[in-house]
């Protein structure tokens, strides 16, 4: 019985042996390994950041040929644009610069709140310089629009189409959603108003927005309350010299006096209403194709033609029909009509004075995911009258513009 416990002792001693002998070489292992979590986390944690930030952009390049515009061709950048938005757990933000023509302006300048813990984007309010949330041609991505510009009548009514101040995004259910803001009222910052607003009235805006999936459609009702004023200027008396006939240096009797600068009447600082209503649809099977129309009822401070104030708060209208549809893979034909009367009833604006109406057809190609190509030829028609003479004339433009686009 004794070779046994021998055995178990030898047993016992040879394994130590080996266990011992193994042993640096689970450390290694285990070493190794934590250094490989140590990487692969350092690497998560790079890539979870890099999840959290995106860098996008695109450049628009265009040629335009119009007959009646002096030159009657060009080339350029319409837009380069350099996106850059960062989210967290509760919220996100927003930067854009834009370089096209040669000046970088700063677009989108804000930030997302999400109320809601664990709700994501349900609730939210943003903050900052942002889209004025109205309708849906504001809003619509320049990479996704059909046409070279928005309609002509948004430019007036939201000009720069983005504001500063704050609004509130409420998700009432899936499908209803509920905006509601307070802005500065005088659109996009720039060199001459930066960041700041000319005067002490804040603009009101809501929206409601409607997204119904049979048929596909999405609808918004927006209302905009706000007030603007244009100041005015000083009455500046002439500045007058003489005729010094003799040379002396003084007016002298019988030496003709001449105005070197003449009067400048005083100018009234002139307040009126920039109140929006407006109504829009997007359908998105209309016999195969898309439809998007959007009809604004506006008052709004207009140049005056008649006896009075040079700007008076007048009844104006605006829309815009635009029709797409597919034709082929990536090819997309399309036409679209926008209007804009500065004054529905001509009380301030005479003969139709301001009106304008465009017609649009495109053509657009879409080549990989990047790049995207359009020819469009449009009919842009804008009506001025003359009240000394009584006379209307229309002015038409016919612009061909052919985009190259890359979207990364
Ligand atoms: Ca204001
Ligand atoms: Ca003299
Ligand atoms: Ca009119």
């Amino acid at each position: 019985m004794k070779p046994r416990p021998i055995l178990t002792v030898v047993t016992a001693l040879l394994m130590a042996a080996v266990v011992r002998s193994e042993e640096p070489a689970l450390s290694d292992l285990q070493a190794s390994q934590l250094q490989m979590q140590d990487v692969l986390s350092g690497i998560q944690s790079v890539l979870t950041q890099m999840q959290k930030t995106s860098v996008t952009g695109y450049v628009q390049a265009r040629g335009v040929y119009q007959r009646s515009a002096v030159p009657s061709n060009n080339l350029f950048d319409k837009l380069a644009r350099l996106n850059l938005k960062n989210t967290s757990d509760y919220g996100s933000l927003m930067f854009s610069l834009d370089g096209g023509q040669n000046s970088v302006t700063v677009k989108d300048a804000y930030f997302d709140w999400y109320v809601l813990p664990n709700q994501g984007q349900r609730w939210t309010v943003r903050f900052g310089q942002f889209f004025r949330p109205f309708g849906y041609e504001i809003e619509r991505s320049e990479t996704q629009r059909e046409l070279p510009e928005r309609p002509a009548a948004w430019a007036i009514l939201f000009p720069g189409n983005r504001d500063q101040g704050a609004y509130a995004s409420l998700g009432l259910t899936r499908t209803l959603i509920f905006d509601l803001g307070i802005l500065n009222g005088s659109g996009t910052s720039t060199t001459a108003l930066s960041y700041k607003d000319p005067d002490d009235d804040k603009d009101g805006i809501a929206r409601l927005r409607w997204s119904c999936f049979t048929p596909r459609m999405d609808v918004a009702l927006s209302g905009y309350k706000g007030r603007q004023v244009v100041n005015g200027s000083a009455a500046v008396a002439a500045v007058t010299g003489f005729v010094d006939t003799n040379g002396n240096g003084k007016k002298d009797p019988g030496e003709a006096t001449v105005i070197l600068t003449p009067a400048k009447t005083a100018v009234p600082t002139v307040r009126g209403d920039r109140d929006r209503w407006g109504a829009a649809l997007n359908f998105y099977d209309l016999l195969g194709g898309v439809f998007r129309g959007e009809y604004i009822l506006a008052r709004d401070l207009t140049t005056n033609l008649a006896p009075g104030l040079p700007l008076a708060t007048a009844d104006a209208a605006a829309g815009y029909a635009l029709y797409t549809h597919s034709v082929l893979p990536g090819t997309i034909l399309g036409a679209r009509y926008d209007f804009y009367d500065p004054d529905i009833h001509n009380t301030y604006r005479l003969g139709g004075d301001g009106e304008q109406e465009t017609v649009g057809v495109v053509a657009r190609q879409q080549v990989g995911d990047a790049i995207t190509f359009s020819l469009s030829w449009e009919r842009q028609r804008v009506r001025s009258f003359n009240v000394k003479s009584a006379v209307k004339t229309n002015q038409t433009n016919r612009p061909v513009t052919l985009q190259a686009q890359y979207v990364f």
